[in-house]
């Protein structure tokens, strides 16, 4: 049975692995935080002194990720989008959250300063809506409102219907 690969992305903090979990739990899809993956494999090339975080070896990443890819049904959740093979994705999603709202989970994940900062601007200036667009095909990216949990169950029925209509179509 041919499973769709889903990429959720956008700033830190706007909900993706909280939806990325959801999902999988209730699809039986695979979900995949490309941090996390990094960490366990020490998926490093060097570190990053301005922002004081080690810097994605993203060659090694999709070295590691391939295999996976091909046989379908993953989720794929990143801060960052323009490094994947385009091909790999049958759908990006971005999620966007109100400056308010990110402020406040930013925060309380202890983030301040320049990297709070950076990252309420990055949002502002949906970065990753713009790098989404320019990487993958128009039509396969979608903004999703992440700021509630109303927001959150919202995006869980529409993705699920998705996924649903993706297996009746390509099985
Ligand atoms: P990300 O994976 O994008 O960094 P996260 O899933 O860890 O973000 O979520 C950050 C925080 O926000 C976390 O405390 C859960 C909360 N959150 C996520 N989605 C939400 C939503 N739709 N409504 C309210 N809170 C949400």
């Amino acid at each position: 049975m041919r499973r769709p690969n889903l990429l959720l992305t956008g700033t830190p903090g706007v909900g993706k692995s909280t939806l990325g979990k959801e999902l999988a739990s209730r699809t039986g899809l695979t979900y995949i935080n490309v941090g996390d993956l990094a960490k366990e494999g020490e998926l490093y090339e060097g570190f990053d002194e301005e922002y004081e975080c080690p810097i994605l070896d993203e060659d090694r990443v999709i070295d590691e990720l391939e295999d996976r890819m091909r046989e379908g049904g993953v989720i794929v959740d990143y801060h960052g989008c323009d490094f994947f093979p385009e091909q790999w994705f049958h759908i990006v999603f971005v999620l966007r959250t109100d400056n308010s709202f990110l402020y406040d989970r930013l925060e309380s994940r202890g983030y301040k300063g320049k990297k709070l900062q950076d990252n309420i601007q990055c949002e502002i200036f949906q970065t990753l809506y713009e790098e989404a667009m320019l990487s993958y095909r128009e039509e396969i990216v979608h903004q999703l409102p992440s700021n509630t949990p109303e927001d959150l169950e919202r995006n869980l029925d529409q993705i699920m219907q998705w996924i649903e209509q993706w297996m009746k179509d390509n099985n």
